[in-house]
């Protein structure tokens, strides 16, 4: 087995070349509290839109002109949905075919985000107003080196304030803030929010910003406007940060964890859309919003093609850390000029700058019609060998042969 961790080390220097992870914006947010927010079911169709002549993103429209923001980036989970999207940031390994990896793996050695944080004097904690024990979160957190973790039994929550899962997201940041008040900085904290989560549905006309009736809206406008209350209270906690003083020490990264309006949901979209939802407008529902968004520093568009797994590499990168440890790591920085310009999803289907293999077909990814399948199959062996090699770290555990100075383990059977 310790040779199989081999076999991942010398396949990711060779087809990902980890080292080129260092690009010319390395360093920018160094030393800056890192806040991830995680934005549920949010698809990246929604910004810059508007239903019935409203804006359904004003906030983070705004947001995105004063941020670095990434257009070309896809959601990337499969069942284990919010779980997979942090599974994948914390780790820079790809989610398994089935269910959730924080269920299936929680016991494995991993080499985390919160544990290469620490080595740089960083606490980690994780914000979200639901139970524990939901997608095994107690256990996985402990293992992936969290410090603490703030869930629903440290919150104030009511009938009144409260929708679905758990409190609304507006709550949710008010009153997260006096935990994050008293943490020693520099800190990681990670905010999952949940209002906006199937079926979309917020109860109180104090919370609906949009003009849409909840008792007569279909699912899509229902979802517009649990959009547009997860926009408000996004502002809010803005607001907040800088109130108390923390915003202008931190970096703030906003993505959408995966999409929130599935297929049985075409029609009503298409309405919406004006046209009908072909395979390849389909891919492109699969676009998630990706932000960073650094005090002070001017907005940029980078058009790099990406994915969640190219989110921990990207932090890294603009936070300018560089792991004591050795990774085996699957995503790139999306700020590096040097780019694999392929996106992987979990069942095999792939897309390049120019192509997506969907349904087991070839597609132009430009005009949505089917090319020749040679056109694809240089791809194929790649984006088999990367599920491939990734499902072997998670159910070899094969991290467990790295040391902590990066010297691999020749005989594992010693150490036990
Ligand atoms: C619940 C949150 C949302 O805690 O993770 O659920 P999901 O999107 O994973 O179904
Ligand atoms: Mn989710």
């Amino acid at each position: 087995e310790s040779n199989d961790i081999h076999k991942v080390e010398s396949y990711l220097k060779k087809e990902n070349a980890p080292s080129l992870s260092k690009s010319s914006y390395h360093g920018q947010a160094q030393g800056k509290n890192l806040i991830l927010i995680s934005l549920e079911s949010t698809q990246q169709f929604v910004l810059n839109r508007k239903i019935n002549g409203e804006e359904i993103t004003p906030f983070l429209n705004k947001l995105i002109k004063e941020s670095y923001y990434f257009p070309n980036f896809y959601h990337q989970t499969a069942q284990g949905k919010t779980s997979d999207a942090e599974f994948m940031i914390d780790n820079g390994l790809y989610p398994l075919s089935g269910g959730s990896v924080f269920v299936r793996r929680p016991h494995n050695d991993y080499y985390a985000l919160p544990a290469i944080l620490k080595e740089q004097g960083y606490i980690s904690t994780v914000f979200h107003s639901n139970d524990e024990s939901f997608w095994n979160r107690g256990n996985m957190y402990q293992t992936l080196g969290y410090d603490r973790f703030f869930s629903k039994k440290d919150y104030q929550v009511t009938e009144e304030n409260s929708v679905n899962y758990g409190l609304k997201d507006i709550p949710f940041f008010k009153q997260s803030i006096p935990y994050l008040k008293k943490l020693p900085q520099p800190f990681y904290a990670k905010f999952l929010t949940l209002t906006n989560h199937f079926p979309f549905l917020l109860h109180n006309e104090d919370d609906r910003f949009l003009n849409i009736d909840e008792n007569n809206a279909d699912l899509v406008h229902r979802y517009f406007a649990t959009v547009r209350y997860e926009d408000e209270a996004i502002k809010q906690f803005f607001d907040l940060l800088k109130k108390e003083g923390i915003y202008n020490n931190s970096v703030i990264v906003l993505y959408g964890d995966h999409y929130g309006i599935s297929r049985s949901y075409d029609k009503e979209l298409e309405e919406v859309l004006g046209k009908k939802i072909s395979l390849t407008d389909q891919l492109d529902l699969q676009k998630v919003p990706f932000i960073i968004h650094i005090p002070g520093v001017k907005g940029k568009q980078i058009n790099t093609l990406g994915g969640e797994i190219d989110i921990r590499q990207t932090i890294l990168d603009i936070m300018g850390i560089v792991p004591k440890k050795e990774e085996v790591d699957f995503g790139r920085s999306l700020f590096s000029s040097d780019r694999k310009n392929l996106v992987v999803f979990r069942d095999g289907s792939f897309v390049t700058n120019k192509y997506a293999y969907l349904d087991d077909g070839c597609y132009d990814k430009s005009v949505g019609n089917k090319v020749k399948r040679n056109l694809c199959t240089p791809y194929l062996d790649k984006v088999q060998n990367e599920l491939m090699y990734s499902d072997n770290v998670i159910f070899g555990d094969l991290l467990r042969f790295l040391e902590s100075d990066g010297i691999i383990i020749k005989n594992p059977s010693s150490k036990e």
